[in-house]
């Protein structure tokens, strides 16, 4: 098997100011399917062509943000080694419990150099697409609502020592870098794009002197043109809207950026790129992130909400 380490972002924890309002944003409007809620209130949900219990859980709190993004591992065999290099590479590791998230195995946690709570597991129970496993559907009608986004595809976060961050995930998760945006003075990376994969992108990182911040999580929509019918659904249900639908030169995303009702930045995304591991990176100057059309392909400009609001 090619495909052996991390293998791909299996779920974000989300706080949310209001759950009900939450719950009516990812569940009927963005069309995920609600999988479970647990004694601590948190709930629970999948897109439509996820095979694991969950990608997206809600915890009401007082603020908005990323509580944490988890990375599902091949098998148990890889979480233990994983977790021996990131404490050889100096960072403190604990093991949370199976069961501590739903139907989810033990999981590593750990805070990387940009403030962000980053864990790995190797276990969640499959519940399926709905699709069945012999003479598949090709999508099953129930659970195609709302905007329905296939899967959870990535998330960009912001935070500081981008350089760091850079090193822990290509030196030992196991990334490869596939695309990056140079800083005014062009002396550092102001933001980097990472895959454990041949996506565009599984995890993106911009420096920011705030830590542990959420720019965005993103799904992936079947197509263009649901991208287009995501945006339509925006606008019925009122869904404030940060940018698009347009395209991103860095990456090729076809993307529309808006925020849920705490103001978290969700991206309805249908992927363009798939940078294999020997494709050498490719390099954004900072000047062509807005004039060269970098952030917004079609307007050529730098959106003032980019680099200034997160969460
Ligand atoms: C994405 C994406 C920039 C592009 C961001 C890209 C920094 O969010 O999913 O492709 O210009
Ligand atoms: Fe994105």
């Amino acid at each position: 098997m090619a495909m052996t380490g991390v293998l791909r972002p299996g779920h974000v924890q989300l706080r949310v100011m209001n759950l009900d309002d939450a719950v009516r944003h990812y569940r009927d409007i963005m069309g995920l399917t609600e999988t479970g809620r647990d004694a601590e209130g948190r709930v629970y949900l999948k897109c439509r062509d996820e095979i694991d219990h969950h990608s997206v859980v809600l915890r009401e709190a007082d603020c908005a943000g990323l509580d944490f993004i988890g990375f599902k591992v091949l098998d148990e065999a890889t979480l233990d080694r994983l977790e021996a290099d990131l404490r050889a590479h100096g960072l403190e590791t604990t093991r949370l419990p199976a069961g501590e998230l739903l139907e989810t195995g033990e999981r590593v946690r750990f805070q990387v150099p940009s403030g962000h709570w980053f864990e790995l597991y190797a276990k969640k129970t499959a519940v399926g697409n709905g699709c069945g496993l012999v003479d598949p559907t090709p999508w099953a009608p129930e659970n195609k609502r709302g905007m329905a986004p296939l899967r959870l595809d990535h998330a960009l976060l912001y935070g500081p020592n981008i350089g760091a961050v850079q090193k822990l995930f290509t030196e030992v998760l196991g990334f490869t870098l596939v695309e990056r945006v140079l800083n005014p003075e062009g002396s550092a990376n102001l933001i980097i794009f990472l895959n454990c994969s041949i996506k565009s992108h599984d995890i993106a990182f911009a420096e920011y002197p705030e830590p542990g911040k959420l720019h965005h999580c993103s799904f992936l929509m079947e197509s263009w043109e649901d991208v287009l019918r995501a945006g339509d659904i925006m606008s019925m249900n009122k869904v404030p809207v940060d940018i698009g639908p347009t395209r991103h030169g860095v990456t090729r995303g076809r993307t529309i950026y808006a925020w849920d009702p705490s103001g978290n930045r969700f991206e309805t995304f249908k992927e363009d790129r798939q940078p294999y591991p020997d494709h050498a990176p490719l390099t954004w100057t900072f000047e062509a992130l807005g004039a060269g059309g970098g952030l917004d392909y079609v307007q050529r400009k730098l959106h003032e909400t980019f680099l200034t609001v997160v969460t």
